[in-house]
């Protein structure tokens, strides 16, 4: 048996003092010590040499790190350029806001190059090797290109367009192509795998056989990449304890204290384009103008932690959030009571689990997103003798198998206002029967069973490639 080496854009390097990571990076570990793996990728570091592809090696608590750095002008256009400001707005259906760049797509294509050459020393013949999201999409077949036989499964955690809207992207037959390298391509939901197999539909004019697999013959080599949905989960039971304990933490104690009788709707995320923060802070504003019974009863703490300033349209949905927030109190504020609390910074975890527990209502309305873990986190920490309601927006992963959720369409204010006045004054009864239909659901599909359950299958996979290759 080989190991398991996990590649990534970033590493989630051990570091003291930092703060409990989040679920994605808590089950790889766990994969990972379990199979007695490596975790590559970039160090976070970028110098002004070209890159050299030497390895920074550390070992901590039966893993193995092994990182590059990056030369300073390939990293800028790999990814704050290709990867962030052209694959984030294509994946995510905002071809308005993707600015192509030719130098930047070679840069995409030689960063990923530079890390097949770095990892591929460090593998063994029976390694499995598992790289993560649209960083690293090429980086398949650029190890195969120098001549690693490993099974290797890619998953994409962010949305599949279909053809229609991915065709848009220069070369995007040429990336469609790299994903043909992979034994298993793992998407979010099954949204994601009708968007990508219409991508190889329209796009190479290849379909799925019968068990949802691409067959090919490249420079005469028979291959076949399984395609299938893999929704990724939370630690749900570490991530209900740690809201248990947080509620009766300082900040949740002080910010209880500031509410009074009033009702809370919360919403987190990183401030990114794609999770509808301006439509979901006009949806308050129409519930404020709409259903005036609500003045003074409710307050909405929007906690959003700044990401990708490197990037303009990031700056610029800063400024819009800025003026809305103002707007929305200036409009609606007392002297007494700040409608809404807007803070622009990250929050530490245990202080946000106690933020959702407290909260009477989870807003998490994103126009698009790959599975949105806010979601499955709220629910997660809510009290079970006095759960919250989820409203979640109908464009999120998780709306597909969260169905205690109260959906709505982000685009539409109104909706959600009328949805948020629903959430509010929902009986005990129901606001129980919703939560436990859709805590089941998150104690079955947690992080840990997601990554066995795509492990599982990309062996599975290539297994049976043996025999075709024999033949
Ligand atoms: P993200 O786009 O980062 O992930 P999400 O899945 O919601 O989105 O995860 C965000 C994480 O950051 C959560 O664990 C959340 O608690 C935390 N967080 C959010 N706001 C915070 C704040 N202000 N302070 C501190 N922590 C905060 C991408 C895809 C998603 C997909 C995940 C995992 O875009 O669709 O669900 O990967 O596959």
């Amino acid at each position: 048996m080989g190991r398991l080496i996990v590649v990534s854009n970033r590493v989630a390097l051990p570091r003291r003092g930092e703060p409990t990571a989040g679920g994605l990076a808590v089950a790889l570990k766990d994969v990972l010590k379990s199979n007695g793996g490596l975790w590559f990728g970039w160090s976070g570091e970028t110098t002004k040499t070209p890159t050299s592809g030497e390895i920074k090696a550390l070992r901590y608590q039966g893993i193995d790190y092994a990182t590059i750095d990056l030369n300073e002008t390939d990293y800028k256009g790999f990814y704050a350029g290709y990867s962030n400001n052209i694959l984030w707005p294509l994946f995510h259906f905002r071809l308005g806001l993707l600015e192509y760049d030719r130098r930047q797509s070679e840069a995409y294509r030689r960063v990923n190059r530079d890390f097949a050459k770095a990892l591929l020393p460090l593998l063994g013949p029976d390694d499995v090797i598992w790289i993560h999201d649209y960083q690293l999409i090429p980086l398949g077949a650029e190890l195969r290109a120098l001549g690693a036989r490993q099974k290797i499964g890619f998953f994409l955690h962010i949305p599949f367009p279909p053809w229609a809207v991915f065709s848009a992207l220069p070369g995007a037959e040429v990336l469609m192509r790299d994903l043909l390298a992979y034994d298993l391509v793992g998407v979010q939901t099954h949204r994601d795998l009708g968007g990508m197999v219409n991508c190889f539909q329209d796009g190479l004019g290849l379909s799925p056989d019968e068990d949802g697999g691409i067959r090919t013959s490249i420079a005469g080599t028979e291959r076949r990449t399984q395609l299938s949905a893999h929704a990724i989960g939370i630690d749900t039971r570490g991530f209900a304890n740690t809201a248990r304990k947080a509620i009766n933490g300082p900040d949740a104690v002080r910010m209880k204290a500031s509410m009074g009788e009033r009702k809370l709707i919360v919403g987190a995320e990183r401030l990114d384009y794609t999770k509808g923060l301006p439509h979901r802070m006009r949806g308050f504003g129409a519930l404020l103008d709409n259903f005036p019974q609500h003045l003074n009863q409710v307050t909405y703490l929007q906690v959003a932690a700044r990401s990708r300033n490197e990037v303009a349209s990031y700056r610029d949905l800063r400024r819009e959030l800025d003026q809305l927030a103002g707007r929305i109190n200036g409009d609606h504020g007392l002297f007494d009571w700040t409608p809404m609390r807007y803070v622009a910074r990250a929050v530490a975890r245990d202080t946000l689990a106690g933020f959702y527990r407290m909260a009477d209502v989870g807003l998490v309305t994103p126009l698009r997103d790959g599975m949105n873990l806010v979601a499955k986190e709220y629910v997660a920490a809510q009290d079970p003798e006095n759960p919250g309601v989820l409203v979640l927006s109908s464009f999120a992963g998780a709306a597909e198998a969260m169905d205690g959720a109260l959906l709505v369409n982000p685009l539409d204010p109104e909706a959600m206002a009328e949805q948020l006045d629903r959430a509010l004054t929902m009986p005990l009864a129901e606001r129980k029967s919703r939560w436990s239909s859709m805590m089941q659901g998150l104690e079955e599909q947690t992080a840990e069973r997601w990554a066995e359950d795509f492990l599982a299958e990309l062996n599975e996979q290539a297994a049976a490639r043996e025999p075709s290759l024999a033949a």
